[in-house]
This record gives C-alpha cells, structure tokens and sequence, in this order.
C-alpha cells in the first residue's frame, strides 16, 4: 500500500487530500466547505455570528459531519480507502472543545447512529472558541500578571498571553461557566479532537500546535506547571501530555472501517496545526524559505534555524513537525477582507487581478485602504477598523479597481512590515491558499517583498502536508524524496518583482504605518 491520505480541518471547510508516493500523483484533493454543505449550523463563513463581534466560535458538531461527509465524498469518487497505508491531519489552530466525558472510553463508535449523536453527550461546552476569537483581553492581562510578565511568558512559550491562544480561551471558560468547568474532564485542539474521532479514542495535541496555546514550555517539550497555574485551577488533569508530530496516536477506529472501506489497523499519525502542516507541505521544513499563505487568516512563516521572538510582540514561535521551531505572524484581515471589497464592488476575482495589473497603478495614486473588516490579530485592534484615505471618488467608493488594489498593497504592506522579525531568507517567497493563484495578487506580493513569488503545484498545503508526515511516518519516506515530488513549485506562475517599484512601495509603507499608528491611538490599544 502506497497511499496517504491527510485531512485539513480549516476555518471554512474540511479538506482531503490522497497522494500515491509509488506514482507520485495526488489523486483525491476534495474539501466539504462548511457554509455549504452544512447549512444548518447557520455557519455560512465556517463560524457562528454573535451579537458580540469578538466573540467568534464553531459547532463542533459540524466538524465531526464534515468527517463523515468528505469521507463518503471521496469513496462516491471512486476512492479505495482500503489502500490507504496511514493518515494524519492537520486543524485551524488554537480553537478548543471541551468534553464532559473524555474519549478514553468509546472504544469504537456504534455504527446504528450518527457520529455527531455519539459526540454529541459528550461535550461539556456546546461551542468551540476558534482562533478569531478576541473576546479574551481581560484573561490574556490575568494570566500576564500570574505568570511573572510578558517577558516571561515570551521565554517560555515563544509567545505573549494573545487573545485567540487557547490558555486565555480556556480562562474565560472557567470564569464565565464554573460548573460547565468543573464537569470538563478533557479538552482538545481541533486537530487532536478530528484524530480523536478518527481512532474513537483520546488523543494528545502534538507539539507543533500545542505552541499555539500560551501553555507549552517550548524548551522542555512540555505543559509548563507555571502557566498552568496562571491559566485555571485543576487544567493538568484535563490536558494529556503533548506528544511529538511523528507519533503513532491510534488506528482508524472500526467505525470507519465498515463505513468508508479503511482497512483494519490503518494507522493515524498525531494531527497537528494547520500552519505547521502547511510548512511541510510547502517543502519549507528548513530554514531558508518563507511563506505566506493566503487564507481565511493570512499569515506568513519560516522554519527557524535558532528559536527567536518578536520584539514587537506580534508573532509566534511553534513547533516545526520536522524537528526544531517556526516563527508565524496571523492577519485576521485575510480572505475576508478581499471577500468584502469583491463583494462590495461585485467584482469576480479575474476583475480582481485585472484591475490589479492593467487598470492601477503601484501605490495606487496614492489612494490606501487601512483593511480592518473584523477585529485584527496584527497588529492587535479590538474593533473593525476600516478606513478610506485618498481622492474622493475612492473614499466614496465609486473606484472599484483602485479598491482591489488597495486591500491587495495594505495586505502585503502589513505582511512584510510585521515579519522583519523573522529574520529568515524572503527570496523567493512560497505562496499557498485560496488567493495564491491570483496574478494580480501575486505581482503586488513580489513588488512589496522585491521577492519573486512562486506558488505550489498543489493547492492546499496543509492537507498536503498532512499527507506527508503520514507517509514519512509509516512508510519511513524521506522528506527531501516526499517534498521534492509533492511539494514542487508552479514555476510557470512565479512572478519576479519590478525594481522600479521599490520607491513607491517604501513610499506608501510610510504613509501606511503612519495611518496605521493614528487609528490604533484612537482605539486606545497599548500593547
Ligand atoms: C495562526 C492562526 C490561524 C489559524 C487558522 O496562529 O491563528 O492561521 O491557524 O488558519
């Protein structure tokens, strides 16, 4: 048996990607999105709307139909699951379920009911907070305070107390829902809990997405009992101990076996996040290359040679699934600020990059969009703030296609301004996500970073990438073998910067962080 299957638990949909390291060929990559498939969790965007705009959670039980659904969709292609030799996954990062009863006891799921009915008693909270959550500001200071400092807690988990990691996430619980609390006996990532259900059995976090949650000491490899302390009483009980990427957590659970042709015993390797993930699956395990992906969130990454933090205190320091560390800045403004200015003007996406490469100029006649559709992660803004400055048909909004562009040059603007820190080689630049195929959007990306800009062959890195740690996993393949074949660049579509516009990109980063500075006063935000 040659084929891998990996499994990417995203923000909007849930991805299935099958490679065949015999042929080298991918031959399934099929996603359910949520707001589709599943409209009955009134989650058009893959998450709940709430009256409070910071306040952003998932159903769960969403995710667990997911499963059953791309599963059958890829048996109903034509897919012999039976040939898989070993899965692993990867999850949006950061998100948390809490369970009432742990899955320690399933030992196989009943096959007269659905999953989500199986899961479904067993939950202690009906909603998980996922990572575009803000509403933790208090918890974060909290914790700060408990822990000694944000230079402490920098030292320890590569990270200040942030609003969306899981620590202050679970705090809120905790304080807001004692009793819900007190009954919780275990509690998940996304990516352990979609491993979970796949071996109907408890599986750890893996190290690489157990750094997103304010809680792991990254020197040690394990929970730190300090920031345990900080977070909430009686929280080692409910964690297992976070395990390293590579490990063999379970087999695909009986369950699946009947229902979708698994064979008996498949091994699944531990899930991890979907930025990890998605650095093995760009072929980007060691340092020298970063990239940016763009997604739901943006964000842009590397490998690190030796760990480093953010001086600023922006960015993340996670675990690297091939051994080591990666450093990360998340945007929130990503696809949905692109989303909201196509909507807006009714523009497609082939508009889009038109009125990127043929109908505007670089710096845009100086018109600029500071792009804060929801509350932002990078910097940190508690509301929306989004702002309009140049000629008057554009604040007005009568400039379609200046307004493309300038949610496209404050995006990549922000993206180089707040990964200086990384420190690491940005020539060339690896792009992945839903926007790495749009020209327009590639040639302001090269243009910003003076970088060429080459996206991957394969879309979905992180599905990808999952897909690789199970071969590298179980059939022993190497990485430079596996990413050399899987993980090759378009180079047809790489896009070299223009010299000429170095000045005007230097230019309108002024003008940028200058706004950017003025509204972040006004919203009063100190750290
Ligand atoms: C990373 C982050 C997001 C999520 C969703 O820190 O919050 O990129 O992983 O993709």
């Amino acid at each position: 048996m040659t084929s891998y299957l990996g499994l990417d638990a995203s923000t909007q949909s849930l991805t299935a990607l099958l490679i065949d390291v015999h042929t080298g060929a991918v031959r399934a990559n099929h996603s359910v999105v949520f707001g589709e498939r599943l409209p009955r969790y009134q989650s058009p965007k893959g998450f709940l709307a709430h009256q409070d705009r910071r306040v952003v959670h998932s159903d769960p039980l969403m995710w667990v139909e997911a499963l059953e659904l791309v599963l059958g969709d890829l048996v109903e292609a034509g897919v012999n699951l039976g040939d898989v030799a070993g899965v692993s996954g990867a999850g949006q990062q950061h998100g948390s379920v809490y369970l009432a009863r742990s899955f320690e006891d399933v030992g196989s799921w009943s096959l007269d009911r659905p999953l989500r009915d199986q899961v479904a008693p067993r939950l202690s909270r009906r909603t998980a907070p996922i990572w575009m959550d803000s509403s933790t500001s208090a918890e974060c200071a909290e914790i700060t305070a408990a822990a000694g400092g944000d230079d402490r807690l920098v030292a320890i988990s590569g990270s200040r107390a942030i609003e969306r990691f899981t620590g202050p996430q679970i705090r809120k619980f905790y304080k807001d829902a004692p009793a819900d609390w007190a009954r919780t006996r275990e509690i998940h990532l996304v990516s352990s809990f979609m491993a979970s259900l796949l071996t109907a059995s408890s599986v750890p976090t893996d190290l690489g997405d157990a750094a997103g949650m304010n809680l792991l000491d990254l020197g040690a490899a394990t929970w730190s009992p300090a920031l345990l302390d900080a977070t909430a009483p009686g929280l080692s009980a409910k964690l297992r101990p976070p395990v390293s990427s590579a490990t063999r957590v379970g087999v695909v659970d009986a369950y699946f076996v009947r229902k979708f042709g698994f064979a008996p015993g498949t091994p699944v390797i531990a899930f991890t996040g979907d930025n990890p993930s998605s650095l093995i699956g760009m072929g980007a395990s060691r340092p020298g290359t970063a990239v940016v992906s763009l997604g739901t969130s943006d964000t842009v990454f590397a490998a690190m040679a030796a760990p480093r933090t953010d001086p600023q205190g922006f960015g993340h320091v996670f675990g690297n699934p091939a051994g080591g560390f990666m450093a990360l800045a998340c945007f929130a403004n990503g696809s949905l600020a692109r989303e909201a200015v196509a909507q807006r003007f009714g523009l497609s996406w082939d508009a889009f990059a038109e009125a990127i490469l043929n109908r505007t100029r670089p710096g845009n006649n100086g018109n600029l969009l500071l792009p804060y559709f929801v509350p932002e992660i990078t910097p940190r803004l508690p509301a929306p703030a989004e702002r309009w400055f140049g000629s008057e048909n554009f604040v007005d909004g009568r400039e379609p296609d200046a307004a493309a562009r300038a949610v496209v040059e404050a995006q990549a603007l922000n993206l180089r301004h707040f990964s200086g820190w990384i420190g690491e080689a940005f020539e060339p630049i690896l792009v992945t996500g839903g926007a790495s195929r749009n020209p327009g959007i590639l040639r302001v990306l090269a243009d910003v970073f003076q970088a060429t800009v080459v996206p991957l062959k394969v879309s979905n890195s992180s599905a990808l990438g999952a897909a690789l740690r199970a071969a590298r996993a179980v059939g022993g393949h190497d990485w430079a073998d596996l990413t050399g074949r899987f993980s090759a660049p378009a180079t047809h579509l790489a896009v070299a910067p223009d010299p000429t516009t170095r000045e005007v990109y230097a230019e309108a980063a002024r003008e940028l962080d200058q706004r950017r500075n003025e509204v972040m006063a006004k919203l009063f935000v100190k750290r």
